[in-house]
């Protein structure tokens, strides 16, 4: 396989995983690391062994030993930086959502057609074995047409007036904290998994602390508070709980909530979908097991193990049953999906169904952006665009 380079662009909590993922595709070579300026790049690159480090992401655009682009900036950088990689002819991989808002969406998907680079975004969840188990199942006709979408994507990490992130600032996390973060996966994961749009929603959003206590440093996801910390007390405008109503495009209803404020969730998200002959339920945090609900005979739970999943996904599994496969491995998955692509010069319109790129990344912001209408407007049905 041709050996590709890779140019990280921000190493805050997520950006690691993106390079651990591509290191053990073994074909890729991770050639550089880029963020907000020379010292802070040199000690990620130092810390994560990366041999190149730019205190600016254009000075990693223009290096020509980087050829994929992995864009892990806060939100508000995802569009300028995504914009300027694809300018260079880059290939992209963006971290989620992939934008702002779906019209900031809309110009990086068509940037990036133009130019005729290969583009994706990490709806990492995708690349789970089980959750391409339930979509093919749900393809093949195997639970009947879908009639109830629903389910949750819950965490705790926010639940504290003390807890901080740049999420909950408009100018860099955009005008929803939940949505835009966990909700975009669950949107998402939902149209995937039943191969169906979500076509009009009514939504309810609430910030449940209208005040924080931010620190005086920056603070990465998850990263707790410190007693060291000094604060100024903000006063919070996007909301950290949000449940919607769903309508999909066969007539099937949905919903879901999503919130960083509900203890004891941790990475809690789950998708379970209701056919017209049997039920689908995978839960993130219980991720090597499927639920399959049955009227007539006993509900199952299919533990994953190649040898019992369906052959055409079967091979995402890496290990056999009875060894878990976990977060990182689905996030690989997808990155490989990518990766094989880019080696093997095929077009965006041969990929595999778990590669998410930029087409589903603005699918995902189209709906966030009509989530945010529908509660704006007085928590009325809203239609979701089309493409
Ligand atoms: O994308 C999501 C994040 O912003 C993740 O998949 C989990 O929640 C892990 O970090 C946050």
């Amino acid at each position: 396989m041709k050996r590709i380079g890779m140019g990280l662009v921000g190493a805050g909590f997520i950006g690691p995983h993106h390079l651990e993922a591509v290191r053990r595709l073994g074909f890729v070579d991770v050639v550089a690391i880029a963020d907000f300026n020379d010292e802070l790049a040199r000690q990620k690159a130092e810390a994560l062994g990366v041999p190149k480090w730019y205190g600016n992401y254009q000075a990693l655009l223009d290096d020509p030993d980087v050829h994929v682009v992995h864009n892990a900036t806060p939100n508000y950088m995802h569009h300028p930086v995504s914009m300027a990689a694809i300018a260079a002819g880059k290939h992209i991989v963006s971290d989620k959502p992939l934008a702002m808002t779906s019209a900031q969406a809309r110009e990086l998907l068509d940037a990036a057609t133009a130019r005729g680079v290969v583009h994706a975004v990490t709806f990492n969840y995708r690349g789970n074995p089980l959750v391409q188990q339930a979509r093919t199942m749900i393809a093949k006709g195997e639970i009947g047409p879908p009639r109830f979408i629903h389910g949750q994507y819950l965490q705790d990490w926010l639940l504290f007036d003390t807890d901080y992130s740049w999420r909950l600032e408009p100018d860099k996390g955009g005008e929803s904290s939940a949505m835009g973060d966990i909700g975009s996966h669950w949107c998402d994961l939902a149209q995937h998994v039943s191969g169906l749009r979500i076509t009009h929603v009514l939504s309810d959003l609430t910030t449940v602390i209208p005040v924080r206590k931010k620190p005086s440093g920056a603070r990465l996801a998850f990263q707790k508070a410190s007693a060291e910390d000094a604060y100024e007390s903000v006063e919070i405008k996007v909301e950290d709980l949000c449940s919607v109503l769903v309508r999909f495009e066969n007539g099937a209803k949905g919903t879901f909530s999503v919130g960083q404020v509900c203890a004891g969730h941790k990475n809690d998200l789950w998708l379970e979908v209701n056919g017209g002959e049997a039920s689908l339920r995978w839960h993130q945090e219980t991720q090597n097991e499927l639920w399959i609900g049955h009227r007539a005979k006993g509900n199952m739970i299919l533990q994953k193990d190649p040898s019992l999943m369906d052959p055409d996904v079967a091979g995402l599994a890496k290990l056999p049953g009875g060894h878990q496969e976990a977060w990182p491995d689905a996030f690989r998955n997808v990155l490989r999906a990518v990766y094989e692509h880019i080696a093997e010069g095929r077009p965006m319109s041969e990929r595999p169904p778990y590669f998410s790129s930029f087409e589903d990344g603005w699918r995902a912001n189209a709906v966030i952006d009509a989530v945010l209408a529908s509660h704006r407007n007085g928590n009325v049905w809203t239609a979701v665009a089309t493409l």
